[in-house]
């Protein structure tokens, strides 16, 4: 593969050189502050520094709609070039080395080849995704009325054979887990038998549960609506959580925070879940309205950060089997998604370390005064605190960016990809 650009480790140190100042400033101005409220800044640094993020494969080419998919430049093309975009976001935040895989649209020729390209980069795979919500070029069955749930056996075994698959590939590149998303459901009121449609999916998740090594997680995740319009298998929370104490000790409930109605309370599902020992983790994003897999923190930061509120109350609290998977999934239809997942994956750093602010000693004699308006006062000190210094330093620190974005708009990275990746010409839609 000939030699293709990437933003080397001087070009960050010279672009940090540059805001050193204004950094070491507001760092310290925001120390004085929190030894005040009796917080060692250097530890939020840690923590800063602690957390890991995977970024999915399918959100470094920029994303569509239904109607349509306008392509940036410079789009990867294949695996390898997306792996070359998730180095960058790596080598920018620090924060993310990990890469989720969707199969087939990332089903590498050579799985070690793969491996050794990702290592290279510092890169390794977090969780596979299956994908039997598409129909394949050269795909016997169709899936267009299902798949784990479809009326016909043979669809079923279909599904359940490339699942087996995913979970192959994925103990060939080091993955730990696998998740499940399915579309099936109906459109119309009977045209699904609401209770068979759920005992096939179990009966065909009990074939994919049986093929997890020993050290695998399945993680199954649920979603209220799309591409069914009327009802779906796996709807919500509860379904998933039944299915997961169903299947077994290594089956767990993935949270996707674009599949809730508006409104719903995110973070007590999130809460009730690591009660129940059943939280596999996020595909972290955004939305106003449906799954509109907006950048994380983009509309509703607030709720962001109580959703890390209750995982840090969990980790304080040492609950069992508490280890939670933190992914990105994200569409970028009019961004840079480069761009997009280093913001997303500077926000769930921010959620995370003003969550680690809250003073649980008097949330908690709030709580248990009744005093609902220091509890909430509480929180809001977290959250209102200002964390972005502890964040550019532990980025700083660890060898990354103190401005991701400045440093990666000053590299020319983009243009360069642009030179090397000609545009694949012809109208797109869809989500990649
Ligand atoms: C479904 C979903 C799922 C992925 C897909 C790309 O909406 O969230 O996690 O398989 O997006
Ligand atoms: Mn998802």
């Amino acid at each position: 593969m000939a030699a293709h650009f990437e933003i080397d480790d001087g070009f960050i140190a010279a672009q940090n050189e540059k805001a050193k100042t204004w950094v070491e400033e507001d760092y310290e101005h925001l120390a004085k502050a929190l030894r005040r409220r009796g917080v060692d800044i250097e530890d939020l640094v840690g923590k800063a520094q602690s957390l890991r993020v995977a970024v999915p494969s399918w959100g470094v080419g920029t994303g569509g709609t239904r109607f349509a998919r306008f392509p940036g430049s410079g789009e990867p093309r294949g695996i390898f070039e997306k792996l070359e975009d998730c180095g960058t976001i790596f080598k920018l935040v620090r924060s993310t080395p990990a890469v989720s895989l969707h199969i087939p649209w990332d089903k590498p020729g050579n799985a070690d080849e793969l491996l050794a390209f990702a290592k290279a980069r510092g890169l390794n795979f977090d969780a596979m995704n299956s994908n039997t919500f598409q129909d394949q070029t050269g795909q016997e069955l169709s899936y267009k009325f299902g798949s784990l749930t479809h009326p016909d056996r043979a669809v079923r075994n279909q599904a359940i054979a490339h699942n087996i698959a995913c979970i192959e590939l994925g103990q060939a590149l080091g993955s730990k887990a696998h998740t499940v998303w399915i579309g099936d459901g109906g459109n119309f009121p009977g045209q699904q038998h609401i209770r068979r449609t759920l005992e096939r999916y179990l009966e065909s998740m009990r074939e994919i549960y049986s093929a997890l090594p020993d050290d695998w997680r399945l993680f199954i995740e649920h979603k209220f609506y799309e591409p069914a319009f009327y009802s779906t298998v796996i709807n919500d929370w509860g379904v998933s959580y039944h299915c997961a104490r169903e299947l077994g000790p290594k089956a767990y409930c993935l949270v996707d925070l674009g599949h809730h109605p508006p409104n719903v309370n995110i973070e007590m599902i999130v809460a009730r879940l690591i009660q129940f020992g059943k939280l596999a983790g996020f595909h972290f994003n955004d939305s106003k309205y449906g799954d509109d897999d907006l950048d994380s923190g983009s509309i509703k930061p607030f709720q962001l950060f109580l959703i890390f509120n209750e995982l840090v109350d969990a980790e304080l609290h040492s609950v069992p089997h508490f280890n939670p998977a933190y992914m990105l999934d994200q569409s970028h239809n009019v961004t840079d998604p480069i761009e997009s997942l280093m913001m997303s994956a500077v926000e769930l750093a921010r959620g995370y370390v003003q969550a680690h602010l809250v003073d649980r000693e008097a949330l908690s004699a709030a709580q248990e005064k009744c005093d609902a308006l220091m509890a909430l006062a509480t929180l809001k000190q977290a959250f209102t605190t200002d964390v972005a210094p502890i964040l550019a330093v532990a980025r700083e620190r660890a060898g990354g960016a103190i401005d991701p974005i400045g440093s990666y708009r000053a590299s020319g990275y983009r243009q360069r990809k642009a030179e090397e990746r000609p545009a694949k010409v012809g109208v797109a839609a869809g989500i990649v």
